[in-house]
């Protein structure tokens, strides 16, 4: 046996990799028999501090010898609390194997059903069948549900995949009927049906948390433990003892926001936060590390994070076993197999396991000599075992000052045999044979008969028996049932725009800034409101100075649970950086990730927690729906309200930065999300509307929605704002001004947009001045709400042809106008285009279609065609289709004007 490469299996190159480091090899065992001796002598006598104080010393000794030793992130690969240490449990075992078994089988029965009528209906059934003691243990004993306030207890975070698990429970529960059951995946039935994953969007009522997104489920979760933390710090709500669970995939794990953000968890000492990693070794495709080992390398990347990492890898199958390992070498053996290996062994003979696996040392094959093959082919793992994950799971609620991951190895399919246990295919499994269902019956021991089986029918034990009552009496104990979630809405009495007026007319009006800045008043305004003030969530990623807001640090501080452990460099200036446990800023450092999960946080705080915040977050909009476009899109499905802010917008008006941070099609893609409503002010006075209104119909009026507010960085006097265009600027349009050619030959509606409105404004001047052409001004907030609203209209028209049509807002603003009309925006065009179908005029649209660069914004928008100069060529363009200007007067404007016809089209500029 003792070859030199004692770990051959395994390449030394991926264990160290997968954070295996491989074992040095013993040149002289009487020496180290010795030392052991003495170590053991010193544990026994004076006890595990003086042992580490010792280790320590020895190490620190030969390093400053210059002995090289390697820092291991790694422990061996056997379960980090060994058999000595586990509690008892404290439950009935046989009851709960039995209720495991029966929602096992209805988690199977659903997807094989819903296949079974409509095939490629999918679903999963491996993802659970290996995760259900998992979620059994915690349900059964840990899981907290919202208690008689219904905003009390655990946030869990399900896998998403694992869905028809938790279906499966709560129709056990008596909490989902059968003929949901029948409708998974089929939601549009009369009787309603279940949605594939955790959706509260479909399922407003049950599901809390969208996890399906892998990646999204863990950092939103870590930013959800913090809010609340946040949230207590702040004495907002008491939210100690409310732990965080999120369950996730092993391959998840290689999702970048999977882990993007541990370090925030540990550096902010998160114990109220428990990740639970089902490392069934298996993704999609195949293996996670065939070659490596999942777990190993896990524990490295979360231990070097500073997190508490709890691995459960053998079941208590394997205690004897490890109890008699007296020379490590079963350890040993049990870290130098590979994944990929350990995967094949699932579903192998008994004899196979002890020729391969046992057969490598004949010390190991010695310990088996008394097994027989069938119970070496059934010792368990880990995370099969509710000892050892009940263990664990105490071990991680009770844990302080870290939050902990359990490293749990299972197997993909448990329980399927042949239709995908433990099988590269295992994953996309939805069907199962006559004989696989008999099989599964018969391991789990469902009371269906041979005959009824083929049908895989539902079964729930009577309402009196043991096992519903043993299950019921366990959620009862601990609060309530879960996935829940509350559909009424906590009411806030939000400030009005006449309590706003004064502030508009002292900070705003007249005033030389950007809407960024008359943004910024206004939250320095809001954060002082007497009724909403202490509920605002400023949200920023490191971009506080880009947008002006530095000077509110030191007003209402940055929110950090540990206080100001240092005197910070600036702490003379009035806006020094001011770190504080009662902060009221989220200063999340340079990720729109983190940041947009902490948006959602708080913009759900009034379904978790049963409180309004509002959260504002502000970000440079480039990196926005483009970057972070998938979170927002789980924000949606969340329910979440609040506002986000895309500040330095415009393809244009953000000149210096270049192509990289210039952005024009934001507005394009947040058109796409049926709960965000986007605006595009020009007038620091329209952002006070659209936030004043915006609150009111959230918190007051119960909307769900989120705002998105471009705001720009060019400076600009802000006028007072006009009589009675409220309506307008929530609608999407109103008429701004007028400006009429003395002799004037004809007339146009100038459309225009943030910061190019005031270009669209010096062009009617141009227009009147030079061509004799009148013309209205139009300030547009919104294209998408025009559009959406016109959309509704048309198809209400379209399905009622026999009752006098509606009007949609834009055609009503519009009554009566004559002249074609031009749009000019910061934004690509498609985003002006959205109007063309619903309006009767001739409409023609400019924008910023075309890669951004570094310029004047002069320049640029010359290049992008959107200056004033564009704006009138356009005018006069579209007034010679009708005839109303010779095609030679435009081509004398375009000479006139400066304008190069023959310039190159920006869009391949
Ligand atoms: C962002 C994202 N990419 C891809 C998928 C498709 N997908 C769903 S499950 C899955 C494999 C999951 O493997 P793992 O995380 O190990 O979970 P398991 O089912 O093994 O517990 C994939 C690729 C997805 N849901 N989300
Ligand atoms: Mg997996």
């Amino acid at each position: 046996m003792s070859d030199a490469k004692l770990l051959g299996e395994a390449d030394p190159s991926v264990l160290v990799a997968s954070g295996q480091v491989e074992a040095p090899i013993d040149v002289d065992p009487a020496e180290t028999s010795e030392w052991l001796g003495s170590l053991d002598y010193v544990a026994k006598s004076k006890g595990a501090e003086r042992v580490r104080y010792l280790v320590k010393a020895l190490e620190n000794r030969a390093r400053r010898d210059g002995v090289e030793i390697p820092i291991e992130t790694t422990t061996p690969y056997v379960n980090s609390i060994p058999a000595s240490k586990q509690p008892a449990y404290p439950g009935n075992r046989e009851l709960e194997r039995r209720i495991k078994s029966i929602i096992r089988w209805n988690a199977m029965a659903m997807v094989v059903r819903a296949n079974k009528k409509n095939k490629g209906q999918g679903g999963h059934i491996s993802t659970f069948a290996s995760s259900a003691t998992l979620y059994e243990v915690a349900f059964n004993h840990f899981f907290r549900g919202r208690g008689e306030s219904g905003y009390q207890g655990d946030l869990v975070y399900f896998q998403g995949h694992a869905s028809p698990g938790m279906y499966s429970r709560a129709f056990v529960e008596g909490r989902l009927p059968i003929d949901k059951l029948e409708n998974f995946r089929r939601e549009l039935q009369p009787e309603g049906g279940l949605s594939s994953y955790p959706h509260p969007w479909l399922m407003p009522s049950f599901w809390e948390y969208p996890t399906v997104s892998m990646g999204l489920g863990p950092i939103m979760a870590i930013y959800q433990a913090r809010f609340n933390e946040y949230l207590n710090d702040r004495s907002l709500k008491d939210t100690r003892g409310r732990k965080v669970w999120a369950f996730l995939g092993d391959g998840e794990c290689d999702e970048p926001e999977t882990l993007g953000a541990i370090t925030l968890a540990s550096r902010e000492k998160l114990d109220n936060l428990i990740f639970v990693v089902n490392c069934n070794l298996q993704r999609l495709d195949g293996p996670v590390r065939g070659n490596g080992k999942i777990i190993q390398e896990l524990e490295a990347v979360f231990r070097g994070a500073g997190w508490n990492v709890i691995k459960v890898i053998w079941g208590s199958d394997w205690d004897a076993l490890l109890e008699r390992d007296e020379s490590g070498l079963l350890a040993q053996r049990m870290t130098e197999v590979v994944d990929g290996q350990y995967q094949k062994y699932v579903g192998m003979t008994g004899s196979y396991i002890r020729e391969h696996f046992f057969g490598k040392y004949p010390e190991l094959l010695k310990l088996v000599e008394n097994y027989s093959d069938e119970k070496l082919e059934k010792l368990n793992r880990g995370g099969h075992d509710p000892e050892k994950v009940f263990a664990a799971y105490k071990a991680a609620v009770e844990h302080k000052g870290q939050p902990t991951v359990i490293l749990a190895k299972t197997i993909k399919g448990y329980g399927l045999g042949e239709a995908g246990e433990g099988r590269n295919i295992a994953h996309n499994q939805k069907e199962m044979n006559e004989k696989e269902l008999l099989e599964f019956r018969s391991r789990f021991g469902i009371p269906i008969s041979d005959d009824q089986v083929s049908n895989a029918p539902f079964y729930k034990p009577p309402e009196s028996s043991m096992e519903i009552k043993y299950l019921k009496d366990k959620r009862a104990a601990l609060g309530g049932s879960l996935p829940s979630r509350p559909t009424s809405h906590p009411h806030t009495e939000t400030p009005s725009l006449e309590d706003y007026r004064k502030f508009m007319g002292i900070q705003l009006d007249g005033k030389s800034i950007s809407t960024t800045q008359g943004f910024v008043r206004l939250l320095g305004r809001l954060v002082k409101d007497p009724k909403i003030g202490s509920h605002i969530v400023p949200i920023v990623p490191d971009e506080s100075r880009t947008f002006g807001m530095e000077g509110m640090f030191k007003e209402i501080g940055i929110y950090a649970h540990a206080g100001q452990l240092y005197e910070p460099i600036d702490s003379g200036s009035i806006s020094y950086y001011k770190e504080a446990k009662d902060g009221q800023i989220l200063e999340e450092g340079i990720t729109e990730c983190g940041s947009m999960s902490s948006f959602v946080a708080a913009g759900t705080a009034y379904s978790a927690h049963g409180i309004n915040m509002i959260p504002f977050y502000i970000y440079y909009s480039m990196f926005g729906f483009q970057r972070v476009g998938d979170s927002i899109w789980a924000a949606a499905d969340m329910r979440a309200k609040g506002f986000l802010i895309g500040g330095t917008a415009g393809r244009t008006t953000l000149n210096g930065e270049g192509l990289q941070h210039q952005d024009g099609h934001s507005h394009l893609n947040a058109m796409a999300f049926p709960t965000v409503r986007a605006y595009d002010p020009a007038w620091a006075y329209e952002t006070v509307v659209i936030v004043l209104d915006g609150m009111r119909r959230l918190y007051q009026e119960q909307e769900t929605a989120i705002y998105y507010i471009t705001v720009h960085n060019e400076d600009y006097e802000m006028p007072a704002m006009p009589e009675g265009v409220e309506d307008g600027i929530i609608k999407g349009i109103y008429k701004f001004t007028s400006v009429e050619a003395p002799g004037s030959k004809a007339r146009v509606q100038l459309f225009g947009s943030g910061a190019i409105l005031q270009h669209v404004i010096e062009a009617a001047k141009i227009l009147a001045d030079k061509y004799n052409v009148s013309s209205d001004v139009w300030s547009v907030t919104s294209y998408t709400q025009l559009r959406r609203d016109a959309q509704g209209v048309e198809r209400w028209n379209m399905l009622h042809p026999d009752q006098p049509p509606k009007m949609s807002y834009i055609q009503n603003a519009l009554k009566g106008v004559t002249g074609p009309i031009i749009s000019a925006s910061d934004n690509v065009r498609a985003v002006g285009e959205q109007l063309m179908p619903y309006l009767s005029q001739d409409y023609y649209v400019l924008g910023c279609d075309g890669m951004g660069r570094s310029e004047t914004r002069a320049a640029l928008r010359r290049h992008f065609e959107v200056d004033a100069p564009s704006v009138v060529i356009a005018a006069l363009y579209r007034l010679s289709k009708s005839g109303v200007i010779s095609g030679k007067d435009v081509a004398q404007a375009i000479g006139d004007l400066g304008y190069d016809p023959e310039k190159q089209n920006p869009l391949f500029a």
